[in-house]
């Protein structure tokens, strides 16, 4: 078990996020170390209760959680971040213990720090949500730069318009680099490993109900079933109506196990800081030095989950 990959996965708490949290746990070469959670695309309780549930289904509740306090330069709507809460009154939720209240769990930043500083071997960090936790840590603690193996992080749309659709903005960022744009900017001036799984190539992977059919005929499993039902909550976005929702984390989570199955392509970036395209992800010839998944077998993604969620 010693081969096994350090993780540590930060989250926003969308249904997606979570999904890709229950991937993760599917992964034999990966050793979850910790979870935060970013109250972006969620509000706080009711994602942390998700978490933790999550967890225990895993038997993995020894897996700490931290709850960021963070706060947003751009908020997500309500609606959606109120979703999750939805998860946790599904009868498999409502049975298993509960969960303590946000105050009871260590704050996100002292969380991360703690652990990067407690490994003895570097660790991989996948971001779902805003990047602020990570960047506040290591401005802070510059020295556990050297802790960290690698960061991938779904976010941006680079050579693709955005998903960004509010005042005062045209189009152009994806939402979790816009929620808060300043750290963003931080982060690709840190120059740490980072790959990045944007718009460009989460476009390719929508939610769709040929998928969805295939899983519940193949994955009766607890895992397959509770998989299913949280995509079952999203498809009030399927095409037809103003938003498509797509894999966005779940590819970011899948790219961990199966890089093989993506086209990367190292590039000079920059984030704007400003409007009216706040967040804008761009290439730049004084930008920093960066990876971006642009392309992905999307037939192999999804027989990787189908796999998976057995
Ligand atoms: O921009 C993609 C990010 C992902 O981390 N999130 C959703 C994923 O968790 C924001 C987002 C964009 N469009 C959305 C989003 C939608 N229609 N519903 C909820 N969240
Ligand atoms: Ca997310």
């Amino acid at each position: 078990m010693n081969g096994r990959r350090k993780l540590f996965l930060e989250h926003d708490g969308a249904i997606d996020d979570l999904l890709a949290q229950l991937l993760v746990l599917t992964m034999p070469e990966y050793e979850l170390l910790g979870i935060n959670v970013t109250p972006a695309d969620c509000y706080i309780r009711p994602a942390l209760e998700s978490t933790c549930k999550i967890l225990h289904a895993f038997g993995k509740s020894s897996v700490p959680v931290g709850r960021s306090d963070a706060t947003a330069i751009h908020e997500f709507p309500a609606a959606w971040r109120a979703k999750t809460s939805i998860i946790n009154a599904l009868p498999a939720f409502l049975r298993l213990p509960e969960t303590p209240a946000p105050e009871a769990f260590p704050e996100a930043g002292h969380l991360l720090k703690s652990i990067l500083e407690e490994s003895s071997k570097a660790i991989t960090i996948l971001m779902t949500g805003p990047c602020t936790n990570l960047v506040r840590v290591l401005e802070i603690n510059p020295e556990l730069k050297v802790k960290i193996e690698s960061v991938v992080w779904m976010g941006g749309a680079f050579r693709t318009g955005g998903n960004v659709q509010t005042f005062e903005h045209d189009g152009s960022a994806e939402w979790n680099v816009f929620w808060d744009p300043l750290s963003a900017e931080k982060l690709l001036q840190m120059e740490l490993p980072l790959t990045c799984i944007p718009l460009d190539v989460t476009d390719k992977v929508p939610v769709k109900m040929d998928f969805l059919k295939a899983l519940a005929e193949n994955s009766r499993s607890f895992t397959g079933e509770m998989a299913g039902q949280f995509w079952a909550l999203t498809i009030d976005t399927i095409p037809g109506y103003h938003y498509t929702y797509f894999m966005w984390d779940i590819l970011a989570a899948a790219y961990l196990a199966i890089p093989e199955i993506f086209r990367v392509e190292e590039v000079l970036a920059r984030v704007s800081v400003k409007a009216p395209d706040a967040g804008k992800t761009f290439e730049h010839p004084e930008g920093r030095k960066l990876k971006v998944a642009f392309d992905v077998d999307e037939q192999a993604f999804y027989h990787y989950l189908l796999q998976q969620l057995k």
